[in-house]
């Protein structure tokens, strides 16, 4: 077996906790949301049900009005283990009983995991469609009440956007992105938690500063004060940003979610699902500053554009658009600022523009490459017929895999891995995008027997 593929099939195995897979060993030892997604795919290469299974786990934890949070807790790890614990949440009552979870949500991969999980299950040719396709009918109502949500609590004016109220909430914790949104924010000085993240990795700078984590815990707080109260939120909470990226995510997921209505025997719902993605790229198109060639977020609090320069700014390819948007975003994105800045090791992009003020190589998500981030630009170009810039970030995105290991993330200009090793979305990646290799291989092959 290929030795990438053989290690990344042992993460899994060494994170699975039965039905569902901790991010990583020791610095993420519950289920989180949009990790449980990746994960699912990385799963389905080889043990199609276990993959299942993790969704299914992950979806125990929706709650009635239709969230899927960022955390499902397991009740068995040591309290402290990780910070904010499911106390500090204060979300009883609003969590399904006997599941204990965070009160905020990630973005939703999930649809697109269940679609591309299907996908790779009808290759397999073993007759394992059919209990995705169980799966699929079984979870479809439990993706649209999500997606619904999402569209609802989440955008009450209908502007096709989802408003973030965490920085957590949008997957990439400390990006540029949030900064001077967070500094508005006004610290609550007893919201401060200890630090066991910062054990986990080789250097405390890769991981988000104490003061970012003050106000993290400050928010938490708010929300906690705010009941959860989505109404109350967009009113008195103190962050509240329109996230292009997590916006992005949905409409391509609401595409995917299109697709899975046919197969759970819903065909009546599909056209609602192609409307809530165009109203989202509708959302995305008032976002688009073309003399930045970006999306930018918006700060609703404050009212303004946020100017950072970040992978955010590539939302529209994820989310789908016209031509040619999407070739001076494939452009910029094989050029100077991204994956193509000279002195890469690695030619995938940064997850900020290496020229944006705020780069910093080692930082979380204030500079690293992320191979999850890589994988849905891939995964979305390949969609859209950009094959070419496509392979290339899959070919460059494996050999930074082969040479780092299933790192968390990597610092872009030394390639050296970052953050926790052994996770699991990477492993996960590793394996779909090994699988996709494959097929391009046979592609080419064939062509090359037919003489084409
Ligand atoms: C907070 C699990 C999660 C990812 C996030 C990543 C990081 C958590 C943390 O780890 O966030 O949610 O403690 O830093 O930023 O995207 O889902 O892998």
């Amino acid at each position: 077996m290929d030795r990438l593929a053989a290690e990344a099939i042992g993460v899994l195995r060494a994170n699975d906790r039965g039905t569902w897979t901790r991010p990583s060993p020791r610095l993420y030892p519950h289920q989180w949301s949009w990790d449980a997604a990746f994960v699912a795919i990385g799963w389905a290469h080889f043990a199609p049900e276990r993959a299942l299974a993790e969704l299914r786990s992950l979806f125990r934890g929706q709650w009635a009005d239709g969230m899927v949070p960022q955390i499902v807790f397991d009740g068995s790890v040591a309290l402290g283990a990780y910070e904010p614990r499911h106390r500090t949440w204060a979300t009883a009552g609003l969590c399904p009983p006997g599941v204990a979870t965070s009160g905020i949500c990630q973005p939703p991969v999930h649809a697109i995991a269940l679609h591309r999980i299907r996908a790779i299950a009808a290759a397999r040719c073993d007759g394992t469609v059919a209990a995705v396709e169980a799966a699929i009918a079984e979870l479809y109502p439990r993706l649209a009440s999500w997606h619904r949500w999402l569209h609802t609590a989440r955008d009450p004016d209908g502007s096709g956007l989802v408003t973030v109220f965490h920085p957590w909430e949008s997957g990439l914790d400390n990006s540029p992105r949030w900064d001077e949104a967070l500094a508005a924010v006004a610290v609550d000085e007893n919201a401060a938690g200890p630090r066991p993240d910062l054990v986990h990795v080789a250097d405390p700078a890769q991981r988000p500063t104490d003061d970012e984590y003050r106000r993290y815990h400050t928010l938490v707080r708010s929300l906690v004060d705010l009941g959860y109260d989505p109404s109350a939120a967009h009113r008195a909470h103190p962050f509240r940003l329109a996230d292009v990226l997590f916006t992005a995510v949905l409409a391509a997921a609401d595409d995917a979610l299109a697709d899975l209505a046919v197969v759970a025997g819903r065909p009546d719902a599909v056209d609602g699902h192609r409307v809530d993605a165009d109203l989202a790229r509708r959302g995305l198109d008032a976002c688009w500053h073309p003399d930045r060639c970006a999306c930018l977020d918006r700060d609703l609090v404050a009212d303004r554009w946020v100017r950072a320069d970040t992978v955010a700014g590539f939302a529209p390819l994820i989310a789908g658009c016209d031509r040619d948007r999407r070739e001076a975003l494939a452009a910029r994105l094989a050029g100077p600022s991204f994956a193509g800045a000279p002195g890469l090791r690695w030619a995938v992009p940064p997850s900020t523009a290496v020229d944006d003020p705020a780069f910093d190589p080692c930082s979380y998500w204030r500079g690293p490459t992320w191979p999850v981030i890589t994988w849905l630009l891939w995964w979305a170009l390949d969609r859209d017929g950009c094959h070419g810039l496509a392979e290339a970030l899959r070919t460059s995105a494996v050999a930074q895999l082969r040479a780092g290991g299933c790192a968390e993330y990597a610092h872009p200009i030394t390639g050296e891995p970052l953050g926790s090793t052994a996770q699991s979305w990477t492993a996960a990646v590793a394996l779909d995008w090994l699988d996709a290799g494959t097929a391009e291989e046979r592609t080419t092959a064939a062509r090359a027997a037919d003489g084409t």
